[in-house]
């Protein structure tokens, strides 16, 4: 998987997604990113990339002719039309099967927008997807599509070892993860669970289910309604059927 994200801050990209198991999948080739700096491909002599809205209002807007040739730039290289996400609080909010879904496709185009916003011309040109990571705005799309190059990238094959990809996840089933415990065995009091301690591998599986299935209705009400819950686990849990 290529990710090629357009941008006017390509530093900020680069080291962001350098590190840790994110950068030795690249150091593998399990993944690549490259950062394609959108002042690069400006035609203006004072480099600039903005201008004032038409219209009139705050701020600046990014011109349509620097992004659409950085976008040109990828298009021409790869030989066909990438998917390409562009950053905006207006899309839909992304989530883990999105993520799941775009780790399918050979190469990603992101648009990081800044300033007020783009010209609406040129998204209508070569954005495929619009996608927001939450609701609350952000001063740029550089950290969503940081975020979205991590979730994306943990769902290639080669990206995560064996024993990172066997971990159960959480939004696996809509669960969230139930509580890890390491040395030592007391720690400022507290002690940790008897039943991880006990050797008894069925009924640790079974206080790991609880505990997620406990944690998802006591933090994520929303999500254990749509979780993979057996009839006894709804009665148990009081989860009502529809
Ligand atoms: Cl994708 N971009 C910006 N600028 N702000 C956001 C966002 C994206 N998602 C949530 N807030």
């Amino acid at each position: 998987m290529k990710f090629y994200i357009l941008t006017l801050f390509p530093e900020m990209v680069m080291q962001g997604l350098s590190a840790s198991i994110l950068g030795k999948a690249a150091q593998r080739g399990a993944i690549a990113v490259e950062a394609v700096n959108i002042r690069d491909y400006t035609k203006d002599k004072h480099l600039k990339v903005d201008d004032y809205p038409y219209g009139g209002g705050a701020g600046m807007v990014m011109q349509a002719q620097p992004i659409f040739d950085a976008y040109q730039a990828v298009r021409e290289r790869i030989g066909y039309v990438p998917r390409t996400i562009y950053l905006t609080p207006q899309g839909p909010v992304f989530h883990q099967a999105m993520a799941k879904a775009m780790a399918k496709e050979e190469d990603l185009v992101f648009l990081c927008g800044h300033y007020e916003g783009v010209d609406e011309r040129v998204l209508e040109e070569i954005v495929t997807d619009y996608v927001s990571i939450g609701d609350y705005v952000l001063t740029g799309g550089e950290l969503p599509a940081m975020v979205m190059v991590d979730a994306i990238s943990r769902m290639v094959p080669g990206v995560l070892t064996n024993e990172e990809s066997g971990l159960r996840e959480t939004f696996e089933g809509n669960l969230l993860e139930y509580p890890q415990y390491s040395r030592p065995k007391v720690w400022r009091g507290k002690e940790v669970p008897s039943v991880l301690m006990s050797g008894d591998h069925k009924k640790i599986e079974d206080w790991r289910r609880e505990q997620s299935v406990l944690r998802t209705k006591k933090y994520r009400p929303d999500l254990l309604k749509k979780a993979d819950l057996t009839i006894k686990e709804k009665a148990v849990y009081g989860v009502n059927e529809i």
